[in-house]
């Protein structure tokens, strides 16, 4: 630590105590949660009056429509014959380079740490040589701490470009006590949950969806997720196969990935073709929430479960299993019911539960909307606010 007065460059942000900050947002652009909360707290950071620029090497998925106070910049590698594989990470730091020093950017928040977070750094590093000091927050979302991070392949530069942050956030306390426990880290890590969007994910009528998918008055089942065997799609289908014998019922499943071919064929096999639909990547998943009553989340391991928390959002109770941070959003018995991983009976079996009985669903219902309101976007979006302030005003008094 060292004071910026007798540091040999002039390390302050560009705007620091403005109350409007200029904030890059580096995050996948794709149907993944960490895209999904990056994009939404760009959004909610640029309706609050800061200037938000999206850096990635596609607009985000939910930037679709025109934001007052969005940019987005685009990341082209340039290709040649010697790469087998265009090197992104070294395009992202020259884009970060130049966006920082022309948009003035006040500080860089990346999300999932690989390779986000170390590319960060080397543009931080560039920058330095100007004599432009920009602060790089790092939000670690899940499997670039419990899957991907800890292989030999990335951990080193996982841990040191977390360790060379200025700021870390995790999403859950199960996540920031995992990166602790898995990686030598010599950095605070600060806890900010995911969030969700009552403008958007919220109760609406949607009757004539649900006469299109139940016909006949069936409870609605729904699983959203990427289709990646850590997700357990699996499990759902043996869950629905399971209450569909004790309660008219229909499944839906939103979205897609490697696993969505094996889960076609399963569905053929136990012959449930005609009441699970595969509904495959949607827009407005909220739209189909607003008509379900119940969701699914087995998954192997979740480090928050966003999905969850939108579901609730929309007056869905969860039935989840209890890895890593569910059982801070799914509260047993209350919004929900939790089980170990893999405990198909169990799920199904509170499932029934829920089902079998209209004021026990409602029940569900309230305490899943009142659960899902304490990760209100205006409860969290303050706090990534009050972050920034805090890295901000330390990063004057920081070397590296
Ligand atoms: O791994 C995924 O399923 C996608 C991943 C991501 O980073 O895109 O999602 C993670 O981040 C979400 C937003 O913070 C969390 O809500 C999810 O729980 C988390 N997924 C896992 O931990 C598996």
């Amino acid at each position: 630590m060292i004071g910026f007065s007798n540091h040999p460059l002039f390390l302050f942000p560009f705007s620091f105590f403005l109350l409007n900050m200029k904030i890059g947002i580096v995050c996948y652009p794709t149907f993944g949660g960490s895209g999904v909360v990056a994009t939404e707290l760009g959004i909610g950071l640029a309706k609050r009056g800061h200037e938000v620029h999206f850096i990635t090497y596609r607009r985000p998925a939910r930037l679709s429509a025109f934001h007052e106070n969005v940019f987005y910049h685009e990341v082209n590698g340039e290709d040649y014959p010697l790469f087998e594989y265009p090197p992104y990470d070294t395009a992202l730091a020259s884009k970060l380079v130049e966006v920082v020093k022309f948009e003035k950017l006040d500080l860089l928040h990346v999300h999932y740490a690989i390779p986000h977070a170390a590319v960060a750094y080397m543009a931080k590093k560039i920058l330095l040589q100007d004599g432009r000091y920009v602060p790089v927050i790092t939000t670690l979302h899940g499997t670039d701490i419990t899957l991907v991070g800890t292989n030999p392949a990335f951990k080193p530069v996982v841990e040191f470009s977390i360790n060379k942050s200025d700021g870390v956030t995790a999403v859950s306390d199960f996540l920031r006590d995992e990166t602790l426990e898995k990686f030598n880290i010599t950095t605070e890590i600060k806890v900010i949950y995911n969030f969700v969007d009552f403008d958007r994910f919220r109760k609406i009528n949607k009757d004539h969806f649900k006469k299109a998918i139940a016909p006949n008055g069936e409870r609605i089942l729904t699983h959203t997720s990427n289709f990646r065997k850590v997700k357990r799609v699996e499990d759902v289908i043996r869950v629905f196969e399971k209450v569909h014998q004790h309660v008219p019922s229909k499944l839906m499943l939103i979205g897609d990935g490697p696993e969505r071919r094996q889960m076609e064929d399963l569905c053929r096999q136990i012959g449930l073709c005609d009441e699970i639909r595969f509904l495959g990547k949607q827009d407005a998943v909220e739209e189909l929430l607003a008509i379900s009553d119940l969701f699914f989340i087995p998954s192997q391991s979740e480090s928050f479960g966003l999905a969850a928390l939108e579901a609730m959002a929309c007056e869905v109770p969860v039935i989840s299993s209890n890895a890593g941070g569910l059982p801070e959003v799914n509260i047993h018995g209350q919004t929900g019911f939790l089980s170990d991983v893999g405990d198909v009976e169990a799920m199904a079996q509170h499932a029934i539960t829920i089902l079998s009985d209209d004021h026990v669903l409602q029940t569900f219902r309230k305490n899943a909307l009142e659960q899902a309101e304490r990760f209100d976007i205006r409860h969290i979006l303050p706090q990534y606010e009050a972050y920034y302030e805090e890295v901000l005003a330390r990063a004057m008094w920081v070397e590296d």
